[in-house]
């Protein structure tokens, strides 16, 4: 009884994550393949206190495998995860490499679970700042309409992976030393220029478009519009790393289509909805934070404001664990509506 699950990345920032997120779920795993790249094979990792070795992902490491969880960047998406599918699995790619594919559903299941139905083998997972941000728009979406969304991001270093929190903590030692910080991996490894995030805010998240735009902001902006199915939705965005190891927090404003809506619609609106956790009591200085949304499942949203000169306007401020439901909890919620869905 359970399935066959596959790892691709397992050693990574958001496979460990992925791992503790399928034993806290009580997964049914029937058996399990932790894969990752040469460099990484060998380590062993535990699972329902089991030690598992991590091995190098090739094409037959996926037979017999029913779910792969793919989140080892998009170049191995792209050669191994139609492997995978032709050998039976439905992949659960965590990376760029398929979302925008039209035969791709790109699923957050608060959202639009019902996407599922028309996969054919592979299911995007959406990046982490959109996820958090359209769980939080869309039950004000169903009930109110939505015309435009501006969102401004305050993200955190675990998003670039664990070399990135390294590189972080080792450069605060060294200006609280009075050194100098060595900078490689952030804004992004392969750029020419690199600045200390320690101490420090930087307004490049991944690499920059023709449009002046970065990639992590016209991820925000391509995945909502057809995460929401709304092509004609505004949506903006702009991407900014803080020296926070784990929550991404994102100042939202949006516009609703109803007329004469009130924070307390707003409110009750989103407390009811799923996966959703409203923490906002401004007097009592309740709001939501990294500090306290790292580990939890939830995606947190507060300081709901009606805007003073737009009455159709409304800003939030939501945050949420972008290694978990950004990444590796959205993942494994997409395999449990599989399940729920008898598509797996
Ligand atoms: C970051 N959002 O915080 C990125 C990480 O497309 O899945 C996730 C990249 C992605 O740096």
């Amino acid at each position: 009884q359970g399935y066959h699950v596959a790892i691709v990345g397992a050693t990574g920032a958001v496979g460990t994550e992925m791992l503790a997120i399928l034993e806290e779920r009580q997964f049914p795993v029937k058996e399990l393949t932790l894969l990752s790249s040469a460099r990484s094979a060998g380590q062993t990792l535990l699972f329902n206190g089991q030690s598992h070795t991590v091995q190098e992902a090739t094409p037959e490491k996926f037979e017999g495998v029913d779910i792969a969880l793919f989140s080892a960047g998009g170049s191995v998406s792209k050669k191994f995860a139609q492997e995978a599918v032709d050998r039976g699995a439905i992949v659960i790619d965590n990376t760029s490499a398929f979302r925008m594919d039209e035969n791709v559903p790109l699923v957050v299941p608060e959202v639009n679970e019902q996407d599922l139905l028309d996969h054919n083998g592979i299911i995007a997972n959406p990046n982490c700042s959109t996820i958090q941000m359209v769980v939080a728009l869309e039950p004000i979406r169903q009930a109110l309409g939505m015309t435009k969304v501006i969102v401004s991001t305050y993200q955190a270093v675990s998003g670039a992976g664990v070399s990135a929190i390294e590189e972080m903590k080792s450069q605060s030692q060294s200006i609280l030393n009075g050194e100098q910080p060595s900078t490689e991996i952030l804004p992004v490894k392969s750029a020419e220029k690199h600045y200390p995030i320690a101490f420090n805010a930087i307004p490049q998240i991944d690499v920059f478009d023709d449009n002046g735009f970065t990639f992590e902001e016209m991820k925000m902006i391509n995945e909502t519009k057809k995460i929401m199915h709304m092509p004609e939705l505004k949506v903006s965005a702009t991407c900014v790393r803080l020296p926070v190891e784990t929550g991404h927090s994102e100042s939202v404003y949006i516009e609703v289509e109803k007329h004469d809506q009130t924070v307390e619609d707003i409110h009750r609106l989103l407390e009811n909805a799923p996966g959703i956790v409203l923490q906002d009591r401004p007097k009592e200085q309740l709001y939501p934070m990294p500090a306290t949304a790292a580990g939890k499942l939830d995606v947190f949203v507060g300081r709901v404001r009606q805007d003073l000169d737009e009455k159709n306007g409304f800003h939030l401020w939501v945050v949420s664990d972008n290694l978990l439901k950004g990444a590796a909890w959205n993942s494994v919620q997409i395999a449990e509506s599989l399940m729920k869905l008898k598509l797996v």
